[in-house]
């Protein structure tokens, strides 16, 4: 049967090839969401996500307008920001969208030439480069805006020793629920609007310096399934990957159209956080209360000959619903959470490569089923 997957290849084989690498990325520094109760938001990533407290920002540090948590796992730093008062932009965009990521910030040596450089070749200013100082030193700032109202921020911390960034006070708290495995953002990945993918392809590429990952033919995922088309940008030296994806025309309403219906445009559609151990991570999630998305115990009957031999017992992978894909450099075990908040918006990835530096193919059509199964509950197909 024709699904139109079969040509959909995200190898390692770069167009763009020849750009300079004119803006070096040391990583990912932090992620900030816009969320309605920051004190809340903060318990659940680290009660449900093993996040551990590190950093506050609020009233008790002079801010009279947000309040800031800041959890981290390993090199994962989520910052999750509330309004203390009506009438300001961080609560218009919760309005607008709901919770969702605001902010995907960057980790650069110089936050004034990242802005320049990336300024000149077109980005919308968001942030003059800016520096920040206290007592445990100095901080610069830039930012440029990308699709929707989400931004990235260019973080130089120069010989910075203090928790988190000038405006932060640690952290104090008797609860610290253990960390479950997580280790670093592996990739996150954006909806873009209707027609709207080449020129956010080309914003990455002209703009940041991005290569596509290709792709002998990266052909749209529009089949009977969930139809949209994806294209995978990376930094020069790949620790910074963003897929993005576009709705397409298929039987049934795109999962990417219901994402932008409710999130009111484009934005973050997932975050994928890297572990060595899956089964181990999934297992505490699942007792934490996450809830992920299933597909059929099919799934499990035929995968073995999809992707050959692996190192784990097939038995907890399809108690647990954890996807398996191969690709020619390796395999890789992914699962995706239902929806965290209460618009089907963000959602998360957790992802352990074993060589495959791929995003889940061959996982696809059943994962887009199973997306599907959630929209009818929601009536939202
Ligand atoms: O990042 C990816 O490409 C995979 C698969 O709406 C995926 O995680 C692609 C699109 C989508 C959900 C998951
Ligand atoms: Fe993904």
């Amino acid at each position: 049967m024709a699904t139109g997957l079969e040509n959909t290849n995200y190898g390692i084989e770069k167009i763009f090839a020849d750009a300079e690498d004119f803006l070096p990325l040391n990583g990912t520094d932090h992620l900030e969401l816009y969320v309605s109760n920051a004190k809340q938001a903060a318990h659940y990533y680290k009660t449900a996500f093993g996040f551990q407290s590190l950093a506050y920002s609020g009233l008790e540090t002079g801010n009279k307008d947000y309040e800031s948590y800041v959890v981290v796992q390993d090199k994962i730093r989520l910052v999750l920001t509330s309004p203390l008062k009506a009438g300001t932009p961080v609560g218009k965009h919760i309005d607008d969208h709901g919770d969702g990521v605001k902010v995907v910030a960057l980790w650069v040596d110089d936050a004034e030439y990242s802005f320049n450089e990336t300024v000149k070749r077109g980005a919308k200013p968001y942030l003059k480069p800016e520096t920040k100082t206290d007592d445990h030193g100095e901080v610069k700032i830039s930012g440029i805006h990308t699709y929707g109202e989400t931004v990235h921020l260019f973080i130089e911390r120069k010989n910075y020793q203090g928790v988190f960034l000038p405006g932060f006070k640690k952290w104090e708290t008797t609860y610290n629920p253990l960390p479950i495995g997580l280790k670093f953002v592996d990739h996150m990945v954006g909806n873009v609007g209707w027609g709207e993918m080449n020129q956010w392809v080309e914003f990455y590429a002209k703009v940041m310096g991005f290569t596509q990952l290709i792709s002998f033919d990266d052909k749209d995922i529009s089949t009977d399934y969930t139809a949209l088309m994806s294209k995978v940008m990376s930094n020069g030296n790949g620790r910074i990957k963003f897929p993005i994806n576009e709705p397409a025309e298929g039987k049934k309403k795109s999962q990417v159209e219901e994402y932008l219906d409710f999130y009111a445009g484009a934005g973050i559609q997932h975050i994928a956080v890297a572990t060595d151990n899956i089964i181990e991570t999934v297992t505490a999630m699942y007792e934490r209360g996450v809830e992920f998305l299933k597909v059929p115990a099919t799934y499990y009957e035929t995968v073995l000959d999809r992707v050959g031999e692996i190192d784990e017992d097939l038995e907890p992978l399809k108690e647990l619903g954890i996807l398996i894909d191969r690709d020619d450099e390796g395999y890789l075990l992914q699962i995706f959470t239902k929806p965290i908040e209460p618009r089907p918006t963000m959602f998360f990835e957790i992802i352990q490569r074993k060589g495959a530096q791929s995003f889940g193919k061959g996982n696809f059509k059943a994962l887009f089923e199973a997306i599907e199964r959630e929209q009818e509950v929601r009536g939202t197909l």
